[in-house]
This record gives structure tokens, sequence and C-alpha cells, in this order.
């Protein structure tokens, strides 16, 4: 590199190809594994010929230098200076320059860290590269993604991956004592204590976790698609629908960079995925939820390679749709020439009513709303528990696609839902909750979940009967209702408007489906809790402000809450 730090890199080619042959180059923070890459992940690309680059980035296993979790861009104007732009530019000359036999362009690709070392390749890129593919970037941590969602702290996430990256120059599990981590993480009770008993100060995301409560420079310097303005590389950019880490990410760099693609450079696939689920096995299906087709090989064999293989040795045809999609529920892949796409979808609000009800029309009552009280010291568990470690266990990688009827008729969790459907509803694009609440408290998480209920009785596969899959879900803390920089309290027992941005979606809820609403306040542990009395920084609270509050969602004339689905016509 240009401060002279040498990077690990492992360079493989068929031996029996001897002309010329692009560059594919995958950089990680996990350690190289070309062995078992180039088996499985890889494999359509292998055939098709590529010289393949792995390098372990800087800091991290046999690579030279520090390790800064997601380097922020540096000020490429001081030639000196070092980032992973840099070091990716840095790591293409060399390779053109010395490997032999190389056509002179470069690709690279990478999924969830790898996609953001992708993006970062895309800034004051190297003449030579000539292909990305993002998949699962973070696109701005603490807005949404790995460590916060709309400023909520992601606390089992954010606590093992920052332990798990951050203890050596390898990945090193955090050693619970206990296999469910929700009692783990009760215990912990204020966060204070994370430091106090576990990690002594030692970890510097934890540390600016600490740190940086609220949406500050700080913060600001991690946002990733800021830097690609009229990106000259083409890029796809990748997206699960069920990814557990990086769903946000990689579509709003999509609606960023789309923003400035005058050069037409910038594209969009999401697909009924886990985090990285593109990559490996077939995606025929998610935990119990069927696909019906291999959705994950089609996207390797039919979208992937040939991505590379025309950019980067003129194959193929290059006419790639804008946004390509798979429609889950009918279960078919569907192109956009936009995304969220505009044409033929009507926003169509759907009202939460009394007792249970959720409808198009809305509501006349003149005072009406429904209450829970909130414990902290009772939450509702994000899944089924036993919640083992977030990598240590299973459960993690299908938890978006998991049946919700486990916290359904819980007394702190309401649940609206409509008749059986008449006939299919589509949806595609963004989603929104806006809904009317008040809480006792001075602060309150509020997390809905938007989610396809199947028929009592279902003949094709009857243990999925009534099963409840979440098609989109997310948390609103309130003390960032208006503003993720500056917090503020909430008034007790004011009734507050609230719009919680549930991201773009593209589902069909079928016929004799019903279409449900779940409105609670607590998703234990990978949400911390909200101390539910308004404290200047959560990290802060001590255990005596983690307070039970009553909670109230109105269904009135005056304060009708709703979902603003994007229905296809
Ligand atoms: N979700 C992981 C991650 C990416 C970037 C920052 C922090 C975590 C990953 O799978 O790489």
């Amino acid at each position: 590199m240009r401060d002279g730090v040498k990077l690990h890199t492992e360079i493989w080619r068929d031996k029996d190809r001897t002309g010329p042959l692009p560059i594919l180059i995958q950089r990680t923070p996990y350690g190289v594994k070309p062995e078992n890459s180039l088996k499985a992940p890889l494999l359509e690309l292998v055939k098709d010929g590529y010289i393949f680059v792995f390098q372990d980035i800087r800091g991290r296993y046999k690579s030279e230098g520090e390790f800064a979790m997601n380097r922020p861009l540096a000020d490429h104007r001081d030639k000196k200076a070092i980032d992973e732009s840099t070091d990716t530019y840095d790591t293409i000359d060399w390779l053109v320059k010395n490997v032999p036999a190389n056509n002179g362009r470069a690709g690279i690709f990478g999924i969830s860290y790898g996609g953001f070392l992708t993006v970062m390749a895309l800034v004051d890129p190297h003449p030579a590269l000539k292909a990305a593919s993002e998949q699962a970037s973070p696109a701005d941590i603490f807005w949404n993604d790995d460590f916060h969602h709309n400023g909520a702290f992601r606390l089992s996430y954010g606590f093992e991956y920052s332990s798990m990256m951050e203890t050596g120059k390898e990945n090193h599990n955090f050693q619970f004592d206990t296999y469910d981590t929700y009692e783990w993480y009760l215990k912990l009770g204020s966060l204070k204590n994370a430091n106090k008993r576990y990690l002594d100060g030692q970890r510097p995301t934890w540390n600016n976790f600490v740190s940086h409560p609220n949406y500050d420079a700080f913060w600001k310097k991690y946002n990733v698609p800021q830097h690609l303005k009229n990106i000259t590389v083409p890029n796809l950019n990748v997206a699960g629908w069920f990814d557990q880490e990086d769903f946000f990410g990689p579509i709003r760099i999509y609606e960023e960079a789309e923003k400035t693609d005058v050069n037409h450079k910038n594209f969009l696939v999401s697909g009924p995925w886990n985090h990285g689920g593109w990559s490996r096995g077939d995606g025929k299906s998610l935990g119990k939820i069927d696909f019906g087709s291999d959705t994950a090989k089609y996207f390797r064999e039919s979208v992937q390679a040939p991505w590379f293989a025309y950019w980067l040795k003129d194959e193929g045809k290059g006419n790639f749709p804008e946004a390509l999609t798979f429609q889950t529920g009918s279960n078919e892949w569907k192109s956009y020439d936009a995304w969220p796409p505009v044409k033929n979808i009507t926003k169509k609000p759907i009202y939460l009513q009394a007792s249970g009800k959720l409808s198009f029309t809305s509501p006349t009552e003149a005072e009406a709303y429904d209450a829970y009280v909130s414990d902290p010291a009772h939450p509702v568990p994000y899944r089924q528990r036993p919640i083992p470690p977030t990598y240590q266990g299973p459960g993690w990688t299908t938890w978006h696609a998991d049946d919700q009827r486990f916290v359904d008729g819980r007394p702190d969790v309401l649940t609206f839902r409509t008749d059986p459907l008449t006939e299919d509803v589509s949806i595609a694009g963004r989603v929104i909750a806006d809904f009317f609440a008040s809480t006792s408290g001075t602060d309150s998480d509020w997390i809905v979940k938007l989610i396809d209920v199947y028929p009592g009785v279902y003949a094709k596969d009857p243990p999925m009967g009534g099963y409840q899959l979440m098609i989109a879900a997310d948390v609103l803390r309130g003390r960032f209702r208006d503003s993720l920089e500056e917090p503020k309290a909430l008034k007790a027992n004011q009734v507050t408007a609230y719009s919680l941005d549930l991201l773009t979606h593209n589902h069909r809820f079928l016929k004799g489906h019903r279409i449900m609403v779940q409105v609670q306040s607590t998703w234990f542990p990978v949400i911390d809790r909200n101390p539910q009395t308004f404290v200047p920084s959560i990290y802060d609270a001590a255990d005596s402000d983690y307070q039970k509050a009553t909670q109230k969602i109105f269904r009135s004339k005056r304060y009708p809450s709703r979902i603003v689905l994007p229905v296809e016509n």
C-alpha cells in the first residue's frame, strides 16, 4: 500500500486457461479462505474463468496495519492518506501491473463488510476497475443496518460483533455463561454494566456506541452513500428481503446513487434471502417458507455471472433491468424501471380498527385506542427463546421468516388483522406506518410489524396453516421521532403522531390470506430496552430509570393509525 503496509493477498487462477483473464477481487476482515470461496459461492464464476484475488484488509488476519471498524473515507486530497478506497486502488494498481496474463480489467464484489469495501472501491476508483457488485453493505450504521435501527441500539448484535472483531486480529466470539442470551442481557441491566463487568473499555466500537448516543458528526462520517456521486463504475446492488443484518443498506445505497446516476451505472436486485443468502445453496426456501424455485442459484447463474461477464469480458447483451426483484407470495421475479416503482402504484392506507380488526376504510369512532403495559423487566423477545449467541447457535439467520404467533396474544403485543382477502393484494415499494400513540412515560419504543397470515386451513402444506410471516418490521425510538441528532423527551400521556419507514418491499398477499399488523414496545435483546424514562443518554441510564409504561395506540377518526401500502394496480 502507499504507506508501505503489506496486505496478505492470494491470487488464484485456473492453470489450464492461459489467455488473458479479468481480475475479480474480494476483500474481507474475516480471513481469506480461497479454497472455500472458490467452491460454492464462486463456482459459477470459476466456470467462466477469472483471476481470483482474495485479500485480508488492513489489520485483520495476516495483513499488516491497523484495523478500524468501517473505516470512514479519508480526505483524498492528502496523497498519503489511507482508507479502504486507497487500499483497493493500490491493490488493483499492483495486480494489473504484476499478475501475468490479466486483461487489464478488474471487478470487485463482496457481501456485508465485503459490500462496504466494494462501495469504498467506487470512490475515486482505479481506472482498471470496470465492474462492481455491492451486496448487503451497511449504508449508515446509526440510522439502520447492523448497529442501530432509527437510532435504537441493536444491543445483542452491537455487543457481540464488536467483541468478535476487536478482541484480537482474528474473530473471537464472546463467551457467554448462559445459552439463552435473552436472560444474559436482561441480567446485564443498564448498558453501563457492559464496560464495567466485561469489556473494560477495551473495545473501540463499543466505546463509540457509548460516547455517541446521537447522530452526531462522528456517525455522519460513517454514512456510505454520501460519497457516491455520478458513479463511473457499473455497480449491481444486492439485497435480501429477510436480511437480518443489512437490508436497509443496499437499497439505500442504490436509491442515493440513483439520484446522480447520469451514466446509468447503478442497478438493484432484491430477492427472498437472508444475509448473503444469494451466495450459498439453492435459495428455494428460508426457514419454513418455500419460494418455489432456486432463487439463489438463479441469481448466481443468471444475474451475477452475466453481470461480470458483460463488463469484464464483453460477453452477452448487457440489457440488465434497472431493478430486478423477487415478489414473495406470488414467488415471481419482476423487473421495474425504477425502485421504488412509481408507475401503477397507489398508496393505500390500511387502518387499525376496534376488536383487533384491520381494514382499508378509515375509522369513524370519536375516541378509540388499545392499551398495553410495556415492562422493561419483561421485554418481548424478538425471536423464540432460548436465544443463543448470535453467531454460535441456530436461529439468527432465519428469524425474519419466523412465525410471529410466538408473541401473538401476549398482553404487551397488539394484533390487528383483516378478514381473509377476497382478492390478491400486491405491494411494491415503500411501506410506512403512520400512527398515533401515547405513553405514560417520557420515552418509548414503537415496533410495528406487517405480517402475511396464511389461511387457517392450508391444504398445500397443512402445518403452515395460520403461519404469520413478517413482511416488514422496524423500531422507532420515541426520543428520535423528529430528529436523530437531537433527542427529545415525550410528553407523558400526550397523543403524538409518528411516522415509521418500514422500507421497501415486494410481496403479494394472496386471496384467502389476511394482512396483519402487530405493535409492541420491546424487541429484546436485538434492540436494547428503552428505559421509558427520558435520560440524556440511554448508555448512561441507571437501572432505576427503567420503568413500566402504559402505551396507547389510537384508532379513531381524529387519530387514524394506519400502514400505508404501495399497492400495485
Ligand atoms: N453484518 C456484518 C457487518 C458488516 C459491516 C459492519 C458491521 C457488521 C457482516 O456480515 O459483515
